[in-house]
């Protein structure tokens, strides 16, 4: 069988009209990418077990935009693990999860009206459901590069995922999806603070998670209190995704790309954002270099610090920026 990398072209339900790379084998085409470390995404057909069945294609034009073609989630999902792939790769010089060169699988239509996606390092593979009435499937990019980077933290510091070790493992997904979503830029998902704001899971609008004031979503914590590490970790996160927000954004009313935040601090300080390349920069080291597996938010205040210091030098505006921000979300 002889194989060679192809340019195949996919219509995604929330991504729009992307470029595929793809693997043509002499007879038909695959949903497999050999330069990304041979990713590719299979069909459960409501399973939920099993490897499912690779996608394949006659014409290597991939899905129709809509759920009555069930290839047209898989484009998302393919699509998500290459953007989350190429992120790392030209962001950190991180080549793929493990950072061994190896690409993960997608599964999609797992299970029946299965609201949730999830990352699983036993297959080394990601997983999305159908969503309500199995016609709202959870495959939006900053849900890929959410779930993919939960490997990320699993093969680096580890954090566990309860306490505020829990928080900051979440934090660190909403964070590293959210910079994804603005990596890809993709057309039909304009790039923004929100997290999975096109899927409508709470069906009526909004989005499941908000980083420049997490209490919107009627759960989060905003600040750091000795409580927040008895919260869900999906709550507890709030505290690092408002620093982070605060981080690179800064405080007060800002608008990117037709979306208005507000973002308030704890202490009532005013803070400018140092821009969310450099605050992603300081995240990505402190979680690959200082966090561990029992990493509070006292200890992400210092890692972060770190992570600064040896990026920007101690005393810099960056590093005082850190220190700014975790205190405008009471980490002190
Ligand atoms: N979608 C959920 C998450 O990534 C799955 C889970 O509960 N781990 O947080
Ligand atoms: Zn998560
Ligand atoms: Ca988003």
């Amino acid at each position: 069988i002889q194989t060679a990398n192809a340019t195949g072209t996919g219509n995604g339900l929330f991504v729009g009209s992307v470029p595929l790379t793809t693997n043509y084998t002499g007879s038909t085409y695959q949903l497999k990418d050999a330069s990304r470390g041979g990713q590719y995404t299979t069909n459960l057909k409501n399973r939920t077990s099993g490897n499912g069945t690779l996608f394949t294609d006659s014409d290597n034009a991939w899905g129709n935009g809509a759920v009555s073609d069930a290839a047209s989630a898989a484009v998302d999902a393919q699509y998500g693990a290459a953007v989350t792939w190429d992120f790392y790769k030209n962001t950190f010089g991180r080549n793929g999860i493990r950072n061994d060169g190896v690409g993960a699988f997608s599964r999609v239509h797992y299970g029946r009206n299965y609201v949730n996606a999830f990352w699983d390092d036993s297959c080394f593979c990601m997983t999305y459901g159908d969503g309500a009435s199995n016609t709202h499937p959870l495959t939006e990019l900053d849900v890929s590069g959410h779930e993919m980077s939960h490997g990320v933290t699993a093969n680096t510091a580890g954090l566990n995922y309860s306490g505020e070790s829990g928080g900051l493992n979440e934090a660190t997904s909403d964070i590293m999806g959210t910079m994804v979503e603005f990596y890809a830029n993709a057309p039909k998902d304009k790039p923004d603070y929100l997290i999975g704001e096109l899927i409508n899971l709470n069906g009526d609008g909004t989005p499941l998670r908000y980083m420049d004031k997490p209490s919107k979503d009627g759960g989060s914590a905003d600040y750091w209190s000795s409580t927040v590490g008895s919260k869900d970790v999906h709550y507890s996160s709030g505290v690092a995704n408002h620093f982070f927000y605060l981080l690179a954004e800064g405080s007060g009313a800002k608008t990117i790309n037709g979306v208005s935040y507000n973002s308030p601090t704890y202490n009532g300080s005013t803070l400018t954002g140092i821009g969310r390349d450099k605050a992603a920069q300081i995240w990505y080291r402190a979680l690959t270099v200082y966090f561990t597996s029992t990493t509070n938010y006292a200890g992400a205040r210092t890692g972060t610090l770190n992570a600064a210091k040896d990026l920007y030098g101690a005393g810099s505006a960056e590093y005082n920026a850190v220190a700014a921000a975790w205190s405008g979300v009471n980490v002190n």
